[in-house]
């Protein structure tokens, strides 16, 4: 519940604390932004004085209000709030260490460094973006849950940058779809951004926009801290998402900079800052917070401790089973049902032979683990039917049955993937979304980010190469899953099979330190896999056919759908007498990531080292060496029947046999 309004005179000095450390810090470290942190001091201080549930010595309690500083450049507003309000790593020292090596106080926000920064921001709008997917999954885990559980507000800073880039717009009309009336906002509109006057690039009315986009947007003058509040107020009453526009300036203070995209990102300079701390009437010693002022923060930090206990007890009303569930679901505890439900469907797949596409094989292993895992959160951007992610007993989630579990994002990969990250950072659902895989490219900021903060997201990407076929180059990934396997942190598989479609999943949503990427086929793939004792695909890479008759001459290393063209090159090359056996590598960066013997035994000492996969080479010649013969891609695909595109492009077993033929002369 808000409270009282800060005599004037208090909210002053309390904003002005969040300024003198913006403007000192900045100054010290010789770089950073001081503007936006100037601009927005009296936004946050009206924000956490009043409206934010939060105790600062218990950062990571369930029930807190969620802070996304969007506009991440502004970082030092997020420490400024940590240190000032008593979070117990953000000491002086570290606002002193601003943006050094080892300091918890990095350039931007990560939320992997710093205890109590929600989320990693700096790429302008993806904050706002993962804020959607943190109020959905409040919405949605309220729903099963209860309000005695869960009942917190997502609170966004978000600046100019955030709401030009296209980003926001995915993400604002997903949220205003959803009526995600918990989501609030705060705009720092101070028509400043490092170009210059936003003028010279932008004319957008964002409160028409954002109603539009069925929102509830007003504007207020960002320096009147009863206007921020009474519209703040209004927010949390609404049955909308809010946006307020808070008219800022940039630098607010600097006498000579503020106003101007001079302040946004560089140190004021030592004259510039001795006046602006005149002008605001704060001491002029660097990093000086009165005791008066820094007692005052505290206690806002202390307050909520009220709210977590309330909580707490409230919580502890539930029967023990539910808050064991709960529990169990926010920190990403796999059900122990999960391990079983897909050994069984392994012995049934062993059992019935399936000759399908590996997306449909997906769509099979999604089947066996809805029922195990009530966290498992699956989606679309527009394409459930080709991408095969809804199993037959999920329900859409809307904003009239928010206990729906499945999520149609639209047409917007941008916004599924950040509010996938969101979904994940909040707690309380396993989120995987699924576009085709040419479109991670739509992505791929997003899908950086997860990466990045090791959020365990899986992407479910379909049609996966020209064996998409008729829809053409447009559509047929050839650098994605090179590009994807660049990507540090990022696990990408290609799975052969249906065995091996179900070992990747299991591996996909066991792994909650960071996201997974499962590349699928549009086209039918035989079973290869005669045997399930062990996940095999954990290794990234395993012998499927060994040598027969003697010391292997050659080894087929190959991915998805491109195994049986390996399996059926090996045939061929029995045929003339050659013996090969055949590797099968669901993850070439998993496999890489094996100690040297085990990628030795798997790799062999056979002279000549094939690897098979319809995209572009980068990356095979740590397997194959730069001599290895590869069957891929060099360029674009083509349209046609993709059995005619496989022959074109020469990734066939007669080209496969040819090549080496050639090869052993
Ligand atoms: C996706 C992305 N593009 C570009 C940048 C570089 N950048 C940082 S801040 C900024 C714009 C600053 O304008 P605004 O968002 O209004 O912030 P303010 O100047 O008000 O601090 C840009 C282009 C970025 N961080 N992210």
């Amino acid at each position: 519940m808000p409270t009282d309004v800060l005599p004037r005179a208090q909210h002053d000095k309390l904003a002005n604390a969040i300024r003198t450390l913006a403007m000192d810090a900045v100054e010290k470290a010789k770089s950073g932004h001081p503007g936006m942190p100037m601009g927005t001091a009296d936004i946050a201080t009206v924000l956490f004085s009043r409206f934010m549930k939060f105790d600062a010595a218990h950062p990571t309690w369930p029930d807190r209000d969620r802070f996304v500083l969007s506009a991440g450049h502004g970082s030092m507003l997020v420490y400024a709030l940590l240190y000032l309000t008593g979070a117990p790593e953000m000491t002086l020292d570290e606002i002193k260490n601003f943006r050094q090596l080892g300091s918890k106080t990095p350039g931007h926000p990560e939320n992997f460094i710093t205890k109590g920064v929600e989320t990693t921001t700096g790429p302008l709008g993806q904050g706002i973006a993962t804020a959607v997917g943190m109020a959905l999954a409040e919405k949605m885990l309220a729903a099963e849950f209860g309000r005695k559980a869960v009942d917190h507000y997502t609170y966004v800073i978000a600046s100019d940058g955030d709401l030009m880039e296209g980003i926001s717009q995915e993400a604002i009309a997903m949220a205003g779809h959803w009526k995600l009336n918990k989501l609030i906002v705060l705009f720092d509109d101070n028509d400043i951004s490092i170009d210059g006057p936003l003028s010279i690039a932008d004319s957008v009315d964002q409160v028409k926009r954002f109603q539009a986009a069925g929102w509830r947007a007003e504007r207020v003058d960002g320096h009147d801290p009863e206007a921020i509040g009474a519209a703040i107020e209004r927010a949390q009453k609404s049955g909308k998402p809010s946006l307020i526009a808070c008219k800022t300036v940039i630098g607010y203070g600097a006498p000579k900079k503020a106003g101007t995209s001079k302040a946004h990102g560089e140190p004021l300079g030592a004259d510039e800052l001795k006046a602006a701390k005149e002008k605001l009437g704060i001491s002029p010693e660097p990093f000086a917070v009165a005791p008066d002022v820094l007692e005052a923060w505290r206690k806002i930090g202390a307050r909520g401790a009220a709210a977590r206990k309330t909580w707490e007890s409230l919580f502890g009303t539930l029967p023990p089973k539910k808050q064991a569930e709960f529990n169990r679901r926010l920190t990403h505890e796999r059900p122990a049902k999960l391990a079983k439900a897909l050994a069984a469907h392994k012995k049934a797949l062993l059992a019935t032979p399936q000759h399908i596409a590996t997306r449909k094989s997906s769509e099979l292993a999604i089947e066996a683990i809805v029922p195990a895992m009530p966290e498992f959160l699956a989606g679309s951007a527009d394409l459930t039917g080709s991408n095969n992610t809804k199993a037959k007993s999920a329900v859409a989630f809307s904003a009239k049955n928010p206990k729906g579990r499945y999520i149609h994002y639209g047409i917007r990969e941008h916004g599924m993937a950040a509010a996938m990250n969101g979904i994940a950072l909040h707690g309380g659902f396993a989120p995987n979304g699924a576009t085709f895989l040419v479109f991670t490219d739509y992505c791929r900021p997003a899908m950086r980010l997860s990466a990045l903060m090791g959020t365990g997201v899986v992407y479910v990407m379909t049609h996966d190469s020209i064996g998409l076929g008729e829809d053409g180059p447009t559509h047929q990934p050839v650098e994605h899953v090179a590009a994807l396997r660049a990507m540090p942190n990022m696990r990408v598989f290609r799975p052969c099979d249906a065995v091996e479609v179900a070992e990747c999943w299991e591996l996909a949503l066991n792994r909650i330190d960071g996201p997974t990427t499962l590349a699928l086929t549009r086209q039918n793939l035989a079973q290869l896999r005669t045997e399930v004792k062990a996940n095999r695909s954990a290794a990234g890479a395993y012998e499927l056919f060994k040598a027969e008759g003697g010391k292997a001459q050659v080894t087929l290393f190959a991915t998805g759908s491109e195994v049986e063209v390996a399996v059926g090159a090996r045939k061929l090359l029995a045929e003339k007498g050659i013996i090969a056996r055949v590797v099968s590598v669901p993850s070439l960066d998993l496999f890489l990531e094996q100690s040297a013997e085990i990628r030795e035994t798997v790799i062999g000492d056979a002279p000549v080292k094939v690897a098979i996969e319809a995209g572009v080479r980068m990356g095979w010649d740590a397997v194959i060496g730069h001599d290895g013969i590869f069957v891929g891609m060099t360029g674009f695909g083509a349209s046609a029947p993709y059995k005619e595109l496989y022959k074109h492009f020469g990734i066939t077993p007669e080209a496969t046999a040819e090549a080496i033929l050639a090869r052993i002369g």
